[in-house]
C-alpha cells in the first residue's frame, strides 16, 4: 500500500444522542494499532458532542459541506463551520449524494476545491452503478470522476479517493480483493498519467462497500489498497475497531 493506512467511519444519517454516546464511548476504550489514520463522520448536528467526546486519536469529518463561503444558503453547513466545530476532513462525491440527491461531477469538483483552500482535508469518492459496470464502463466512469477532482482541485496532498463500488454499498455484497484490486491500479494510472506519477504513488486510494470485520483482513492484502471508508458496520465499536487493526 501507499502511505499510512486510512479507516474512515461513515456514520450516515443514523444515531440518537444516546447511541452516539455509546459509540463514543466503545471507540475510546478500543485498543487501536498506532499505524492507520482513523476518521469518523457523525451526522452535523452530533459533531460537536462527537468532538467533545471522542478521544483525540480519531479525527472527526463531515459528510458534506457547501460549496463556498456561508451566508445566504438555507439548510448548508459551510466549510468555516466545520473547521470552527474541530471538524478535520469532508465526505465529498459519495454516491448517496451523486445518485439520491443528484450531485454531478462538477459540483463535487468545485466543493472539495473549496474546502481543500480552505484546509480541510477531503475523502473523494467514485465509484461505478451496476449497470455501468455491466457494461463495461467502470473505469470511464471512475476516470470522469476522478477527473473533475483533477480538474479542481489545488493539490492532491490532502485527498484521499474512495473507490466505492456502488453496487457494493450497503447491499452486502462486497468486492472481492480483486475486483477492487484492479480499480485501485486503474486509478492509481490515471493519476500518474493525469496528474503526476509522485501524486499516484502517495495518494491513498480505500474502498468502500460493505466492508466488516469479516472481510477487511483479506482486502487489506491488496497491494493498492490503502484503507476503507466504513458506512454499516462502522455504528459498531468493537467491530470498527477490528476493521481499523486490520493494517497490514
Ligand atoms: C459505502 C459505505 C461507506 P457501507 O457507502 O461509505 O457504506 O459500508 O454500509 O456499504
Amino acid at each position: 500500500g501507499t502511505g499510512k493506512f486510512f479507516v474512515g467511519g461513515n456514520w450516515k444519517c443514523n444515531g440518537t444522542k444516546d447511541s452516539i454516546s455509546k459509540l463514543v464511548t466503545e471507540l475510546n476504550s478500543a485498543k487501536l494499532e498506532d499505524d492507520v489514520d482513523i476518521v469518523v463522520a457523525p451526522p452535523f448536528v452530533y459533531i460537536d458532542q462527537v468532538k467533545s467526546s471522542l478521544t483525540d486519536r480519531i479525527e472527526i469529518s463531515a459528510q458534506n459541506a457547501w460549496v463556498g463561503k456561508g451566508g445566504a444558503f438555507t439548510g448548508e453547513i459551510s466549510v468555516e463551520q466545520l473547521k470552527d466545530i474541530g471538524c478535520k476532513w469532508v465526505i465529498h462525491g459519495h454516491s448517496e449524494r451523486r445518485h439520491v440527491i443528484g450531485e454531478d461531477s462538477q459540483f463535487i469538483g468545485k466543493k472539495s476545491a473549496y474546502a481543500l483552500t480552505q484546509g480541510l482535508k477531503v475523502i473523494a469518492c467514485i465509484g461505478e452503478k451496476l449497470e455501468e459496470r455491466e457494461a463495461g464502463k467502470t473505469f470511464d466512469v471512475c476516470y470522469e470522476q476522478l477527473k473533475a477532482f483533477a480538474d479542481n482541485v489545488p493539490s492532491w496532498d490532502d485527498v484521499v479517493i474512495a473507490y466505492e463500488p456502488v453496487w457494493a454499498i450497503g447491499t452486502g455484497k462486497v468486492a472481492s480483493p480483486q475486483q477492487a484490486q484492479e480499480v485501485h491500479v486503474a486509478v492509481r494510472e490515471w493519476l500518474s498519467k493525469n496528474v503526476s506519477a509522485e501524486v499516484a504513488s502517495q495518494t491513498r486510494i480505500i474502498y468502500g462497500g460493505s466492508v466488516n470485520g469479516g472481510n477487511s483482513a483479506e482486502l487489506a492484502k491488496q497491494e493498492d489498497i490503502d484503507g476503507f471508508l466504513v458506512g454499516g458496520a462502522s455504528l459498531k465499536g468493537p467491530e470498527f475497531a477490528s476493521i481499523c487493526n486490520s493494517v497490514t
